[in-house]
This record gives structure tokens, C-alpha cells and sequence, in this order.
């Protein structure tokens, strides 16, 4: 390939499937500019519409970043998912604390929770398509089943299902999702399973199950990834994969050392996009939507997380913003 110009568009090429998104920054819709419009249909805001960024104090909304997220997309003819509007992280502290310091009672936690969806879906309202509304709310220990965040201990378990009513009353035509990261592995599978079933046993207004598809070169398996869609879509809501990437170190792996890809990790990244975008396409029947958790190698959130002073390669663009092998895999098929 002797020139950009003649790559084909990753949109264009999955235009029969789904929407491929990325995830951005209010800086990288500058710095990474030309890939997204090139490449991408759909963008998510990385950190700028979470609680702590958008609301950082008690009645402060702060919107400049988020908004000029929502324009960039806007002005290019782009889906916009949003996320996240209940996490148990980057949310300030004080959301869970009442004016004497103590704990907040239950009322006003759910007051503030009710605030701050309002405030922020009705603000984006016909514009955001879709919401991860509660993220990452299953526990990781294999018996316990909801993460006991602040948002469980205050509230009671109910916090979920009122953040689904609450967006929903305010944009009923936006779609809700439960996202969550390690979706398809059997343990946690079963346990977001029934949380859905009981939300919709319910009649709660959710709509959308999102994989967050942190993965990495060896794991998992394309079967087991077969098996949680087939699991998921029994469900009869749509599915996302919402924050895809292939990190190139097995889980457990803590070199540091390395200041660049070998050659193998690179070729077994390609083989397993191959694999894994032929079992998406395979499933586009129930899969409304791809997205990246970053753009190009350059920026992504596994640079030092969860091994600090680590580099990681695990999106389809290089550094330089150069289509890799894992690219060519993706939209050529
Ligand atoms: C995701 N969590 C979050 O949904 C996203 O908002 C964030 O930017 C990056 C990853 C994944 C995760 C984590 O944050 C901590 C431990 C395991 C997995």
C-alpha cells in the first residue's frame, strides 16, 4: 500500500454490518482528525462525559469538553454513544457524603443520582443515540454478585433499575445499555445475565448489553466470545462491543521492557482481529455497533495500566497513524 489514499475506509467497508466507533478525547479529535473522519462513523467520549468530568461539584455542570465532542461528531455526520452515567469510578467523593460529612441517606443519593442523569441526558437528548447508563456493576469475585460500590451501599440494589427508569423518562428514543468488561467469561456471564433478566422480568427499559471487549492477543478464545453472544442474544436486547482492543501481553505478564512490538505479537493481534471481526460480521444480526477504546497506538489507556511504565499496541493504527496488519485484516475480507 503505497498511500493512505488507498486505504479503504473501515466505515464504508462495515457499512452492510455496524457503525465502527472510537473512543476520543477533546484532544484527539484534533490530533488523531484525519483517522477518525477517515475511518470511524461513531465516537464515544473517553472520560468527558463521566460524573467527575462533567459534574465535578455539587450544582457545577461543566459541558465544554463533552461538547465539543458532540460538535466534532455532529458536524461530521456521526453517531455519538455516551458514557457513563452510574459508575463506581471517577465519581467524586463528595456525591456520597451529605452537608454534616456523614454518609448520605438514601433519599438524597438517589436525589443526586436522578439529578445528574436528567441534567445530562436531557442536555444531549436527540443527539446521544445511545447510553451505557450503569457500568461495570457485577462484582469480580466469583460468588458475590453486585459490586459493592457506594452507589449499592447507599442506595440498596435498586440504583440500577432507577437509572434506567430515570434516563429513560428523559429520552425515551435513546437506547440503554449495562456495559461491562470481562462480559464473556463464564463466571461473569451468568451473573449479567441474571441481572438482566430481572431487570426485564421488571419491565425496566433496557435495551443493549455492551461487551467492553478489553481482551488481549491470547484471550479469549473466539468460541468462548461465540458462545456469550449466542448466551447475550438470547436475551433479545442488541449488543455492542464497546471498548474494543487487543492488548499485546498475556494477563499475568509484567515485562516492562519492551519498546516496541515484536513481530509475533503483531502477527497473532492480526490473526486474532481476523478471527475476531469475521465472528462479528458473522452476528450482525444482533450486533449494532463496534467500537475501538482509542484510535491509533499512540494514545490508549494500557500505556501504564495495569502494569505502570508499560507501553502497549493493541489498536488497528500505528504510532504514526499508519494502518498495521491488524488493519488490513479488519476491512479486507
Ligand atoms: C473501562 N474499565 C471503563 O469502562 C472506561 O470508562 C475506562 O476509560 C477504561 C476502561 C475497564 C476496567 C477498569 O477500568 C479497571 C479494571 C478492569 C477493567
Amino acid at each position: 500500500m503505497s498511500s493512505d489514499q488507498q486505504v479503504v475506509s473501515l466505515c464504508d467497508a462495515y457499512k452492510d454490518y455496524f457503525p465502527i466507533g472510537a473512543a476520543v478525547s477533546s484532544r484527539c479529535i484534533h490530533t488523531h482528525r484525519d483517522l477518525l473522519l477517515r475511518h470511524f462513523c461513531s465516537v464515544t467520549a473517553t472520560n468527558e462525559m463521566k460524573f467527575s468530568s462533567i459534574h465535578p461539584d455539587e450544582g457545577s455542570y461543566q459541558f465544554v469538553l463533552a461538547d465539543s465532542i458532540v460538535e466534532f461528531a455532529e458536524a461530521n455526520d456521526m453517531l455519538i454513544r455516551g458514557h457513563t452515567l452510574v459508575w463506581h469510578q471517577q465519581t467524586p467523593e463528595r456525591v456520597f457524603i451529605d452537608s454534616d460529612g456523614a454518609s448520605a441517606s438514601r433519599d438524597l443519593l438517589l436525589s443526586r443520582m436522578r439529578d445528574h442523569i436528567e441534567t445530562v441526558v436531557s442536555r444531549y437528548k436527540g443527539r446521544v443515540y445511545c447510553w451505557d447508563v450503569v457500568n461495570e456493576a457485577i462484582d469480580d469475585k466469583g460468588s458475590d454478585y453486585l459490586r459493592p460500590s457506594k452507589w449499592l451501599q447507599i442506595i440498596g440494589p435498586d440504583y440500577i433499575e432507577k437509572a434506567f427508569e430515570y434516563a429513560h423518562a428523559v429520552d425515551p428514543d435513546a437506547l440503554l445499555f449495562y456495559n461491562d468488561y470481562n462480559a464473556v467469561a463464564p463466571y461473569k456471564r451468568e451473573k449479567i445475565m441474571r441481572l438482566i433478566t430481572e431487570l426485564q422480568q421488571k419491565g425496566i427499559p433496557i435495551h443493549g448489553i455492551g461487551l467492553q471487549g478489553h481482551w488481549n492477543i491470547y484471550w479469549p478464545s473466539v468460541d468462548e466470545i461465540r458462545y456469550a453472544l449466542d448466551d447475550y442474544a438470547r436475551l433479545g436486547l442488541t449488543i455492542q462491543i464497546t471498548e474494543l482492543d487487543l492488548s499485546v501481553f498475556a494477563y499475568g505478564d509484567t515485562r516492562i521492557d519492551l519498546t516496541e512490538p515484536t513481530s509475533e505479537m503483531m502477527e497473532l493481534q492480526a490473526k486474532r482481529y481476523e478471527e475476531l471481526f469475521r465472528l462479528f460480521r458473522e452476528y450482525k444480526g444482533v450486533i449494532s455497533g463496534v467500537t475501538f477504546w482509542g484510535i491509533a497506538d499512540d494514545v490508549t489507556w494500557l500505556h501504564n495500566f495495569p502494569v505502570r511504565g508499560r507501553r502497549d499496541w493493541p489498536l488497528l493504527f500505528d504510532c504514526e497513524h499508519q494502518p498495521k496488519e491488524s488493519f488490513y485484516r479488519v476491512a479486507r475480507f
